[in-house]
């Protein structure tokens, strides 16, 4: 599985992702390749924004360039890959979206938008002839699409085999995916005065399931309404 990132900033990449389960990943499971949308730029000052017509605050990504840039992305692809934009304009990522990414085994392209925005002209385009999908990852704005893209990449290679050996522990997250996670402890059995809930030592495995069942019942209900009302529609 490739993953090709096209970004204005690609000194900030693998970043996080060269670390823990998913940059060990790196080269066996998924590979990762960049595309600076700089090296795409036309004249000697090597510009990848312009003014906005109709005036406004900010530089928007001028279309020309990022096609072309998302055209050299396109070419290390046999097969069609799932092409997403990072922008808070998009629907918001989930778990769902992750899953469904991770089925194409092509892999992926991620476009990152910067500053007030790109171009509508190329989005329409790629939107059209590529099914490219507008993602955002929560209601608040961030300065560009890169940390966004790298939040993208760690979901979607959790759900990709190789990677999560655990099985067990993916199919007891998928099933519970509209409730938040039960509380976990290890030792000690005493630390500063608290003990580790006694049912988890009870060494009753029908027990220790419906307490932990109750549990994440419990913190959706506290912290997540929204969550524990989607949760309970599912149920009945
Ligand atoms: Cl994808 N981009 C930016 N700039 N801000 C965001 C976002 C994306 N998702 C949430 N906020």
């Amino acid at each position: 599985m490739l993953i090709t990132v096209v970004t204005i900033f690609p000194e900030m990449f693998p970043g996080p992702l060269s670390h823990s389960l998913i940059g060990k990943g790196i080269g066996r499971i998924w590979n990762l390749k960049i595309v600076d949308i700089r090296n795409f730029a036309e004249d000697k000052r090597n510009t990848v924004d312009d003014t906005p017509y109709g005036g406004g605050p900010g530089m928007v990504m001028k279309p020309d360039v990022v096609h072309e840039a998302m055209n050299h992305a396109l070419s290390f692809y046999k097969n069609k890959p799932e092409i997403v934009f990072m922008t808070p304009r998009g629907g918001v990522f989930s778990n769902k979206m992750a899953k469904d990414f991770s089925k194409n085994h092509e892999g992926m392209i991620i476009l990152c938008g910067r500053y007030e925005g790109v171009d509508q002209r190329v989005i329409d385009y790629w939107k059209k002839k590529y099914e490219m999908k507008e993602v955002s990852i929560g209601d608040y704005v961030l300065f560009g699409g890169e940390i966004p893209a790298m939040v993208v990449v760690d979901t979607c290679l959790r759900f990709s085999s190789g990677i999560m050996n655990n099985i067990e522990s993916t199919v007891e997250e998928s099933f519970s995916i509209d409730l938040l996670e039960y509380p976990q402890y290890t030792k000690p059995m005493t630390w500063n005065g608290y003990d580790v809930p006694s049912v988890l030592l009870s060494g009753n495995h029908g027990k220790i399931a419906s307490w932990k069942l109750e549990q994440s019942k419990q913190v959706t209900r506290d912290v997540r309404p929204d969550l524990w009302a989607r949760f309970k529609n599912n149920r009945e």
